[in-house]
């Protein structure tokens, strides 16, 4: 697929960075855009040399939600048939972590793209929104229910029905986003951050997102069933026997991602 709405680089060893490029719309997420994004989300998720994926906007948006311009044209049925929500859910397939990098306006769909990432590392100028009640319509991509999970039901009632921005100092201290640096450090951090990630035993990264998505799913003794599972498997890969060897012999680990 060759894109007009994204960039895709590989900043980093083991680094996939997606950025969204609508600057005119302030990266509205528009069907072009949502499907360039999950199909380059789609590939890191194939290339083995990619460990940790970055999505990041502009310095001065993120995203400013769903094109209103092409919602504007669209109804019940058409929305239906579009079903665009389903390859929303496809990013929950991706099984390498996602870092959200963002700057500027996390409106809407933009907001709800960032909380369906695993972590959100933001500049001071982040602001954050779910403005849909103000166009009449209301969150569809996870905000009623990431949201209220990441910041309780009081603040997300008031940012979802009352329009109201959280600031990054805010996003922080409700525990909607990891770290908030200066707009001109937030990207590189994330990128360093995704380097990091990527450099673990990538079946171990792997198996802790998915045990800690679990949390959200399922009561307290299933997940930690599901965590105790994960846990075992983990004992049959190589770089659980070259992670340990090296500890005892004083050693850097090479691993296999095996
Ligand atoms: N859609 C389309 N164009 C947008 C846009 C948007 N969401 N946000 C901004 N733009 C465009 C503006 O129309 C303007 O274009 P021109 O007029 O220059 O052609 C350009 O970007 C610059 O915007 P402003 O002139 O408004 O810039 P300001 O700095 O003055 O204001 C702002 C920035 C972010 C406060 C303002 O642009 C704004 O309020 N934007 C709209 C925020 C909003 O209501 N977002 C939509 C929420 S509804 C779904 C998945 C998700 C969703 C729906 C479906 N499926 C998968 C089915 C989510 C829905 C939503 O996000």
């Amino acid at each position: 697929m060759s894109y007009e709405t994204i960039l895709v680089e590989t900043p980093a060893e083991g680094v996939g960075l997606v950025r969204l490029n609508r600057p005119q719309a302030l990266n509205a997420l528009n069907s072009r855009l949502m499907a360039e994004l999950f199909d380059a989300f789609a590939a890191f998720e194939r290339d083995e040399a990619i460990g940790c994926i970055v999505v990041t906007g502009s310095d001065k948006a993120f995203a400013a939600g769903a094109d209103i311009r092409q919602m504007a044209e669209s109804d019940a049925v058409e929305m239906l048939v579009r079903d665009d929500l389903t390859d929303w859910s496809r990013m929950r397939a991706i099984t390498k972590p996602i870092i959200a990098a963002v700057s500027g306006w996390a409106l809407g769909g933009g907001c709800e793209l960032a909380m369906a990432c695993d972590m959100i590392v933001a500049s001071e100028t982040a602001r954050f929104g779910q403005p849909e009640v103000t166009i009449g319509i209301m969150p569809g991509a996870g905000g009623t229910q990431r949201l209220t999970r990441a910041i309780g039901k009081a603040l997300a009632m008031e940012v979802m029905l009352g329009n109201r921005h959280l600031t990054a100092e805010e996003a922080l201290a409700a525990g909607l986003v990891n770290r908030v640096y200066p707009v001109e450090e937030y990207l590189n951090e994330a990128i360093q951050l995704a380097a990091r990630i990527a450099a673990m035993p990538r079946v171990a990264v792997r198996l802790i997102k998915d045990a800690v998505n679990k949390a959200y799913e399922l009561s307290l003794t299933d997940g930690l069933d599901y965590e105790k599972r994960n846990f075992y498997l983990l004992f049959g890969t190589d770089d659980k026997r070259e992670g340990m060897a090296a500890f005892i012999e004083k050693r850097t680990p090479q691993w296999k991602h095996r």
